[in-house]
């Protein structure tokens, strides 16, 4: 076990842990009135690493980093990853979608743990390129990571922020793309590819690093690079898949932007993840 290049020491394998614990999360949140579970599935490597491993603690229980959710509908993944962190209560989480529910399934500035409104997509990246700057000049060395997803990236306001960020070296901003192809309607390749997504941050000054998104080495390892690159943005391109690491939900839905409570059956998705939660453990004991 490669214990040497997370940032504080914990282990792949306790990483992974962490993420098949977010995705049991994830499900048990969404099966009562559905939601956007295929994404937060997906996003748990991510959202294990960032929150369990990159962001640094700010003393007071929260984050000294900054995370920006750009695409608001995957608030569950931060929810998913949250619960399993102790900051919110899986059993106000489960309310979520429901008459009179406080859990937004598109939070609110101000809501703990979410930093902008993000229903309307394609504003986080701008939001957070003003933000690195910022702290940049009141001399704050806290880093700015931004979550945002291919299809944000046919919105203009992305490319403005880019511009900006590049413009300005912030080398303390980090762009993660959730980069699915998967928008509301079907896949972004066929409605208006994104693609080639590296070369197009390249060419607005960014380094870049394309990465499978369920892979907690691939991250650390991307993560330590965008650490180490001090004269420019980075932007971490994550090649992922919905309801990637459940196999189960991915071959019963391929194409899953929302999932209705009916559409899928979770138990089969939960029991899947629970047998990997138990070899993984198995592994640790060893
Ligand atoms: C500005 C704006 N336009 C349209 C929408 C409606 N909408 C909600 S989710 C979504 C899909 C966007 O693509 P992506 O975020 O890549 O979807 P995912 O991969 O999570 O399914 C759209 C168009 C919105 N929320 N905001
Ligand atoms: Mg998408």
């Amino acid at each position: 076990m490669n214990r040497k290049r997370s940032r504080s020491g914990v282990s792949i394998l306790e990483l992974e842990i962490v993420a098949a614990k977010i995705r049991r999360n994830v499900l048990e949140i969404c099966r009562g009135q559905g939601g956007y579970a295929a994404q937060g599935v997906a996003l748990a490597d991510i959202a294990a690493t960032l929150y369990f491993d990159e962001m640094r603690p700010d003393g007071k229980g929260w984050f000294f980093d900054r995370f920006i959710l750009s695409n608001g509908h995957d608030a569950i993944m931060t929810y998913g990853a949250l619960a399993e962190s102790g900051h919110y209560e899986m059993e106000d989480l489960k309310t979520i979608n429901a008459d009179g529910s406080w859990v937004d399934q598109s939070p609110i500035e101000g809501q703990p743990g979410f930093e902008i409104t993000a229903g309307s997509l394609g504003q986080g990246p701008s939001q957070a390129a003003g933000l690195a700057w910022a702290l940049r000049r009141q001399g704050s060395n806290a880093r700015v990571h931004c979550l945002f997803s291919d299809g944000e990236l046919q919105e203009g306001n992305v490319w403005e922020g880019a511009m900006f960020a590049g413009h300005q070296r912030l080398s303390n901003l980090c762009y993660i793309v959730d980069n699915n192809d998967m928008q509301a309607s079907g896949h972004t390749r066929k409605i208006m590819s994104v693609e080639p997504v590296d070369e197009k941050f390249e060419a607005f000054g960014f380094k870049t690093r394309r990465i499978q998104g369920t892979s907690v080495a691939d991250l650390l390892d991307a993560f330590e690079d965008a650490r180490a690159t001090t004269d420019k943005p980075f932007a971490m391109i994550c090649d992922t898949k919905p309801w990637d690491g459940i196999d189960c939900l991915q071959k019963a839905q391929p194409l899953a932007h929302f999932t209705a409570k009916d559409a899928v059956k979770w138990d089969e998705g939960i029991a899947e993840i629970d047998a990997e939660i138990e070899r993984l453990e198995a592994e640790r004991t060893q």
